[in-house]
């Protein structure tokens, strides 16, 4: 071969390789995009530490396919979309995994990380807002104020019970005494619904504790077996880290948090300032027997603004937020979860 045509063959290699096969590539991809009629967004979860997700605020259409492509670079990270049903258990270092959605109502739709990838891990979260390209600037949807507002119950305050039983109320031993009232405890805390009982003369043969296990044994019957079930799987899930396995206040990524609201010192763990900087003990049985469930779940729905308690309302539904309350009670009383 003539020394100049090879050099031309090599050239033409050489162009081959650094501008069709990317344009190829790129070509495929879109191909790939547009043919299935699918929008491809790559999503990348680190710790929060370490940037949370990227990007974390995704703008897509009413009805547009959407295929996210998760990846981690650091440790293994969960994925979640609540409000679609979108769930990926896990994804590992190294790995991508697509899941595929398209929403049919404009709103904001939260997302978040579901493992404990750090002690920050539930600041992991971002939102994808779904917008109707022929309606941008619909008014978004009115939502009902969630109970503790609608009953003016300050979720900021401290919240003792008047009377503490001696024991742990018991569940068994309520179901023993076969008493027949039905209180709402959404409204009333068991600290008020022991007060009516008490002060009422039709039970005055039982004693406190009695009043006490039959109170508790109302609670479990009204929540319901699977509600608390349900419950301790998010609590183990999203809250122990914080509050400990035990409720006790005690969980490793409770350590340090910012403590903005000065509570009873008596009940809450502080810091030298007197300010409360830990997680609430749920085996507290006055702060717990003087909240009603509306007061707690108001809590968990809205946050603490400030302490160090996340918000859950954007994750969680209406069910999933009196499910985790109803366990909670599990801590005061004493509940065979089945
Ligand atoms: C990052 C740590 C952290 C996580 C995770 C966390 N909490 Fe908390 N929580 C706190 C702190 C700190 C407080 C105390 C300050 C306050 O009340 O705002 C608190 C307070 C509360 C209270 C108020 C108790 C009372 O008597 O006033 C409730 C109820 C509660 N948490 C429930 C939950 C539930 C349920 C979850 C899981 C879905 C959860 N928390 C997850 C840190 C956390
Ligand atoms: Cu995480």
């Amino acid at each position: 071969m003539h020394p100049l045509k090879r050099e031309f063959l090599a050239l033409g290699i050489l162009a081959l390789a650094v501008i069709a096969f990317p344009a190829a590539l790129f070509g495929y991809q879109t191909w790939r995009t547009h043919a299935e009629g699918v929008r491809v967004i790559d999503l990348v979860g680190s710790s929060p530490d370490r940037g949370g997700w990227m990007p974390d605020a995704i703008r897509v259409s009413v009805g547009e396919r959407v295929r996210l492509r998760i990846s981690s670079p650091d440790v293994v990270h969960g994925f979640e979309i609540p409000a679609l049903g979108v769930h990926v258990e896990e994804i590992l270092p190294g790995h991508v995994q697509e899941v595929e959605f398209a929403a049919t109502q404009a709103r904001r739709y939260p997302f978040a990380c579901t493992r404990w990838c750090s002690v920050d891990h539930w600041r992991m979260r971002g939102v994808i807002e779904v917008i109707d390209p022929s309606q941008p600037d619909a008014p978004p949807p009115t939502f009902e104020p969630p109970l503790y507002q609608q009953l003016g119950i300050d979720i900021d305050a401290l919240h003792p019970a008047q009377n503490v039983p001696t024991g742990r109320p018991s569940v068994a031993r309520g179901a023993q005494l076969n008493l027949n009232f039905t209180p709402d405890f959404r409204t009333q805390s068991p600290g008020d619904v022991f007060a009516q009982l008490r002060a009422d003369s039709a039970y005055e043969r039982y004693d406190d504790m009695q009043l006490w296990d039959a109170i508790a044994f109302a609670y479990a019957r009204s929540a319901g077996n699977g509600s608390i079930a349900r419950g301790a799987q998010r609590y183990a899930r999203d809250c122990a880290a914080c509050h400990g396995e035990a409720g006790d206040g005690t969980g490793p990524a409770g350590r340090d948090l910012p403590g903005l609201m000065a509570m009873d010192p008596s009940t809450e763990a502080h810091d030298s300032a007197g300010m409360v900087s830990g997680p609430a003990n749920f085996t507290d049985a006055a702060q717990m027997l003087g909240a009603n469930d509306a007061f707690l779940q108001g809590k968990v729905l809205r946050g603490g603004m400030g302490t160090g308690m996340p918000e859950w309302g954007s994750l969680y539904s209406e069910q999933d937020l009196w499910d985790v309350v109803a366990f909670l009670r599990s801590f005061t009383f004493d509940i065979v979860i089945k």
